[in-house]
């Protein structure tokens, strides 16, 4: 049998996009009346002629929301969708680095003039309802997931799953590995994501984020990158709005207060991560740039660099870790200052942890989202 691009299988098609997701039924709804109050007229004034026309349109839109063939629906539809929460970054020169580094040992300095071609990036950090999506549409299996644990923060661990690990980070003790811990059980195989769909996806590593991104049609910023959209075209300041922890006595971000590791009080609102959307975007419409959920870079990890002027730098050709960006909702300035745009840190690319998430870059938009 034919498809009936037409009639009934673009309706279930639809149909199974607007169940998957209630934020989706909203875009569909307001795509699907302003496509047909658009073609009314058309219909209206020359029935005969605008027939072929009248088709050739509701096909368009099928086809754009299922890409090439319908039965690939899920797989294509989902990356589309991904795409308009994208903003564009204009390119330009900017000061990366600092010569007053907050982690002298991370390799913050010297401040150098890095330029940096336009390009799009995520609003937002990847959540957990963007990352179900890929993984429903490639049977992906994290490394996490692989491996059969990851790294959580003792904080947050129930007293049941505390009792079964007796292993620990010794430079840092409150990192635990956890047994079955995974983007679908942060906190191990007791605890689940179910109320926290729109909140960064976690035990992410590299290797993984890498493939999500790519599958997108997307991929991971590169530091430069990072670092230009996270200061959001303000020269030279610590965090993404200027050198305010507290601008206008409010929170911006989503970091550690009280005493770590013993006691968050969580002034900001959140002891562990925050929806993606919260706080308020910085100049380029970015949220979450720093706090929240640590984000992976494309670049390897190295800690001495030029002070030549450079053009998209791309890091050192090879490594051990690679970079990432932004601190996590555990930073607190006593043992982790890494929520300021010029900090950075490390890890292996098969990492994961209970802090450590991603966003993606593209060169540009594809055609049919322009
Ligand atoms: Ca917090
Ligand atoms: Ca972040």
């Amino acid at each position: 049998r034919e498809v009936d691009l037409f009639g009934v299988d673009c309706f279930l098609l639809v149909s199974r996009i607007i169940i998957e997701n209630a934020r989706i039924t909203i875009i569909t709804t307001i795509i699907i009346l302003a496509f047909v109050l658009g073609l009314y007229p058309v219909v209206e004034t020359s029935q005969s002629a605008s027939q072929s026309k009248y088709v050739a349109k509701r096909i368009d839109l099928c086809v754009w929301w299922a890409g090439e063939t319908p039965a690939t629906l899920l797989t294509n539809a989902a990356p589309i969708v991904s795409w308009f929460k994208m903003v564009p970054i204009p390119g330009g020169v900017f000061t990366m680095g600092t010569d007053d580094p907050g982690v002298p040992q991370d390799g913050e300095g010297p401040a150098r003039k890095v330029h940096v071609k336009a390009f799009h990036m995520d609003k937002y950090e990847v959540s957990n309802t963007e990352f179900q999506r890929f993984v429903r549409a490639t049977n992906h299996v994290t490394e996490a997931e692989r491996f059969g644990d990851s790294f959580v923060f003792e904080g947050l661990l129930s007293e049941k799953v505390k009792s079964g690990i007796t292993q620990a980070v010794a430079e840092a003790p409150w990192w635990l590995p956890v047994k079955g811990a995974s983007w679908r059980h942060p906190e191990g195989p007791d605890s689940n994501i179910t109320n926290r769909m729109d909140h960064p996806v976690l035990h992410i590593s590299w290797n993984n984020a890498v493939s999500y991104c790519t599958w997108a049609g997307k991929r991971l910023p590169t530091e430069a990158e990072w670092e230009y959209a996270c200061r959001g075209g303000l020269d030279n300041r610590l965090f993404p709005w200027g050198n305010k922890l507290l601008p206008k006595d409010q929170h911006y971000m989503n970091i550690w207060q009280g005493h770590f590791p013993y006691h968050n009080t969580a002034e900001d609102g959140y002891d562990s991560t925050a929806p993606v959307t919260a706080y308020p975007p910085n100049g380029y419409g970015l949220h979450n740039m720093v706090g929240n959920a640590w984000e992976w870079t494309a670049d390897w990890w190295n800690i001495h660099h030029t002070v030549d002027e450079v053009e998209n730098p791309t890091g050192v050709p090879t490594g051990k870790d690679k970079v990432k960006k932004g601190g996590s909702y555990m930073c607190h300035k006593s043992y982790c200052y890494r929520y300021r745009c010029a900090a950075r840190s490390q890890n292996t690319p098969d990492s994961s942890a209970s802090n450590l998430g991603f966003r993606c870059v593209a060169d540009q938009l594809p055609d049919r989202v322009k």
